[in-house]
This record gives structure tokens, sequence and C-alpha cells, in this order.
């Protein structure tokens, strides 16, 4: 039988880049300057390329209300094998130390914070780990998360739901320019 893939001028196989989005947020230090950062050390990790970034918008604290106001935004990361999802995570992580955040025990939940990177989608897989959970299980409740998202893929469809359009129907939301607000 002939084997197609040793066939002369077959290609191998192009291994798969897959594209994961991660949302980023500050509202401790100076949060641009922690985006920008975040985004250049991102850039230069292996097997990952910065693509399409969303503006910085100003977005009202959700889960803690007495906080200042963070800055956020949406980018995509262009992952090549061996990159994964899990790798992604060690990193984004490691990315947040060395920008200074420190992680503590006792730290107030949904409190203030130097800087947040949080994996929201790797490709189109759905996974639940005691580590990480795909999709971000609170994306889709939240206008400081989808609002970025939408900016750069406005076609996305997230697995296994809503495309992002009708995500953003389901909440009540209101955005002035680059201010968003949720109550
Ligand atoms: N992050 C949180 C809790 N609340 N609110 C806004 N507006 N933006 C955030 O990034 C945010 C939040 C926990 O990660
Ligand atoms: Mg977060
Ligand atoms: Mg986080």
């Amino acid at each position: 039988m002939l084997n197609r893939s040793n066939a002369p001028g077959a290609a191998p196989a192009a291994p798969e880049t897959r594209v994961a989005y991660i949302s980023l947020g500050a509202n401790l230090g100076d949060p641009a300057v922690c985006l920008s950062a975040a985004l250049d050390a991102l850039d230069r990790l292996p097997g990952v390329r910065v693509g399409a970034v969303s503006r910085f918008f100003r977005t009202e604290p959700q889960g803690f209300k007495d906080q200042p106001f963070f800055l956020n935004a949406a980018a995509a990361l262009h992952c090549a094998p061996p990159r994964d999802a899990a790798s992604l995570l060690d990193d984004l992580l490691r990315t947040e130390t060395l920008l200074g955040r420190v992680r503590r025990p006792d730290a107030q939940r949904f409190g203030p914070r130097l800087i947040d990177l949080d994996l929201l989608l790797f490709g189109n897989q759905v996974m639940n780990t005691d580590r990480l959970i795909l999709p971000h299980p609170r994306m889709a409740e939240r206008a400081f998360v989808l609002v970025p998202l939408a900016e750069i893929a406005p076609d996305l469809v997230l697995p296994g739901g809503p495309g992002i359009g009708e995500a953003l129907r389901r909440i009540a939301y209101s955005r002035e320019g680059d201010v968003i607000r949720q109550s």
C-alpha cells in the first residue's frame, strides 16, 4: 500500500500552531507600564509570539468593589509546539512573579494586584484539572474580559458555548470609550 506521507513531494504534516487568548489586568503601581512589560516578557517566551493586543480599558472592579479601577486588556498568543496550555500557565505565573507580584495566602479574593495574567482559551481545548480550567470559568460573566477580547477576536466562538457577541449580549454592562462598568 502506498504510504501517502512518504509519497514524493508530500509535505510533512505541519506541527499545529494554536492561538491562546489571555486577559491582562492591573490596578496597583503603574498599570499601563505593567501591562506593557508583561506583553514584552510574553513575546520573549520560547514557542510564544504575541499577536493582536486590545487597547487598554479602564474597568470597574468586579467581585470586590472597594479598590481602584483596573486597567484590562486581552491578547492573542500564537503558540508553537511543544508549547501546551499547562506550560503556558506556568510561564504566565512566572511572568507575574518576575513583574513583582507576590501571592499571599491571606490576600483579599478578587482584591487589588500589580499584575494578573489569566489564560482564557488555548485553541479549542476544553479541560478541567486542579490547576487549570479551560475555557476560563468566569470569562463569560466579565465585561472586562469579553469587551477587550471581542476587539481582537470579534468572530470568536467559545468552545461548546456562545459566540463572543452573544456572550456580551447576555451580561449587563456599560461602555463609554475606554471605560467599562458592570454592576
Ligand atoms: N480581576 C479580578 C477581580 N476583579 N475587576 C476588574 N475590573 N478587572 C480585573 O482584572 C479583575 C477584577 C481578579 O482577578
Ligand atoms: Mg484574574
Ligand atoms: Mg489570575
